[in-house]
């Protein structure tokens, strides 16, 4: 039937998103039930996140931080919403366009949840139920978008008994519907019917997302970590010397609390992986290949440390900093029991969603901290920070090392295997650089005139942190005083009293590492290899 003249565009654009969400509510509760990574927007946000080229990426991750994810779901949201109406308007020239173009539209969905490196056999479901549901959906809101409208008058009529056939349409006028005919019948547009259709559309879609919602707040990763009891450490972390925290009112806490520590991911959805299931396979060039579970982990000796993990995506001055107190086992003795072959130079690590780290072997060998992780400040890994079980590896960025939910890691070399980053534009090894940050007086702040206390932060992880200078409108470098670290591993506060002038003012500082080397002020951008150059902020004093 046609009901393309009879039934306004706006309308079929309205059915269309509505069977868009009861499409997208269904697919969400069935995913939430099996695999809610393989809801079909979080897969086709994923696959945008893996397909999009490095500097858009790096934009993103520039432009909206630690919502870059958020904004990219509302995205593809938008995205799907403009289809779905589109698919309406369509649709009201024949259903089977619609279906047609919503089929099409599970297809890309599927195609982006079965490429998904952790993919499982179920994972096409949502998107086929999802699909099925808003193809139901949209048949039925197009069927009460039009109404009979009584008998057509038989001296019209071509033929009692043909197929339904559209003929000449009455005009829509002032107080009149537009009718049209299909046999015998005429139909009008009946806005009042498809409304209450639309409303009960709505209330299917978000009955299911609400359902979805409810499913999927209570995972096994959640669940699961709430039961572990975290064994004591052989090697348990040197207590904090007494002055590691200069307790500065907005200065960055020595300790990075886990609900503030920064988060830096490709995952959409966070992986919600069974500690009762999950093994870490090491294999590729060694001599004895090792499976653990994580039972076999907790019991092997401990090794609490103190390690500051830093993002290569850290600008100057940036926030993807941060300390914490992570108990784990040592990399090197898993990695020893394997007998690494001597020709190996590389761990290529995977998680449990397909991402991958390459990292150095020589580096983690060298006797350093190099933890597969299981807690962080005394408490379980939380889930979005790798739960059960990630790496950290003192003085690498983590793209290169801090593989959060492992499962796998092959023992290879740089130039057989590539890890996530390297194709896409960042540098293959990825050493910190030394760094250092002013958290007071902030940028853009109004100070009061007269003795002020600037403060912040420095990291040259695992060579450790010697001096750190400031200096004020380009004027001498003051040695600003250094708060006590526990090791070479963490980051250290530094802090300098400064009588200020009334007037505009900048403050730059930089830090010398343990070695004697002072950061460099030339300016380099995050990508490939990390940032440099030296933070500075500007403040009124008053
Ligand atoms: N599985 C997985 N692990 C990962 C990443 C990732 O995208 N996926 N990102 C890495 C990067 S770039 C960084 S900086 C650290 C951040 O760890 P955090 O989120 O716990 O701070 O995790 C690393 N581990
Ligand atoms: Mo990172």
């Amino acid at each position: 039937m046609d009901s393309n003249k009879v039934v306004p565009a706006w309308a079929g654009a309205l059915a269309g998103v509505v069977a868009g969400a009861v499409a997208l509510g269904v697919a969400y509760v069935v995913a939430a039930v099996l695999a809610p990574d393989s809801f079909p927007v979080v897969a086709v946000a994923d696959a945008v996140v893996d397909l999009s080229p490095a500097p858009l990426k790096d934009w993103a991750i520039r432009t909206f931080g630690e919502s870059d994810k958020t904004v990219l779901v509302g995205g593809v949201s938008v995205v799907l919403t403009a289809v779905a109406a589109v698919i309406g308007v369509l649709s009201r020239r024949s259903v089977r366009l619609g279906q047609a173009g919503l089929a099409l539209f599970a297809v890309v969905g599927l195609l982006a949840v079965l490429t998904r490196p952790d993919a499982g056999a179920l994972d096409g479901l949502s998107t086929v139920v999802g699909a099925l549901a808003g193809s139901w959906a949209l048949t039925l809101l197009l069927g009460r978008a039009v109404t009979p409208a009584g008998e057509a008058r038989t001296d019209v009529l071509a033929g009692e008994g043909s197929p339904a056939r559209p003929g000449p349409e009455e005009p829509a006028e002032a107080g009149r519907p537009a009718v049209m005919r299909a046999g015998a019948q005429l139909y009008a547009f009946d806005r009042r019917r498809l409304m209450v259709g639309v409303a009960g559309g709505l209330a299917v879609a978000g009955a299911s997302g609400l359902a979805g919602q409810v499913l999927s707040g209570r995972r096994v990763g959640d669940t699961a970590r709430a039961e572990i009891a975290l064994p004591r450490p052989a090697t348990p972390a040197a207590p904090l010397p007494r002055g590691a925290d200069l307790r500065l009112d907005g200065l960055s806490p020595f300790v990075t609390p886990n609900k503030d520590f920064y988060r830096v991911d490709t995952a959409i959805v966070v992986p919600q992986v069974d500690p009762k299931d999950w093994t870490l396979r090491i294999h590729g060039l060694v001599d004895r290949p090792v499976e653990l579970t994580f039972d076999d982990l907790l019991r092997r000796p401990l090794t609490e440390a103190d390690i500051t993990l830093t993002c290569v995506s850290n600008e100057v001055g940036g926030p993807y900093v941060g300390n914490a107190r992570w108990l784990g086992v040592r990399m090197a003795d898993v990695l020893r029991q394997a007998g690494l072959r001597a020709d190996a130079d590389m761990l290529l690590s995977t998680s449990a969603d397909g991402f991958t780290c390459g990292t150095p072997v020589d580096v983690v060998m060298d006797g350093r901290d190099a933890l597969f992780a299981f807690a962080m400040n005394g408490e379980a890994l939380p889930v979005e920070h790798g739960f059960p079980v990630r790496q950290v590896v003192p003085g690498l960025y983590g793209y290169v090392s801090a593989t959060k939910w492992v499962v796998d890691i092959k023992v290879t070399r740089f130039d057989t295997d590539k890890a996530y980053w390297t194709p896409r534009g960042w540098a293959e090894k990825g050493p910190i650089k030394t760094q250092s940050r002013i958290d007071l007086p902030k940028q853009g702040q109004t100070v009061q005139a007269g003795r002020t206390t600037v403060a912040g932060v420095a990291w040259a992880q695992h060579t450790g942190i010697e001096a750190v200078e400031v200096r004020i409108d380009g004027g001498a470098w003051q040695r600003a005083r250094l708060a006590q670290v526990p090791g070479p591993d963490t980051w250290r506060q530094w802090a300098l009293d400064w009588d200020a002038p009334a007037g505009e003012h900048t403050i730059e500082v930089r830090a010398t590492d343990a070695a004697g080397r002072t950061q460099t002020g030339q300016q380099a951008p995050i990508a490939p290899d990390g940032a440099t150059g030296w933070h500075s902020v500007s403040v009124r004093v008053v």
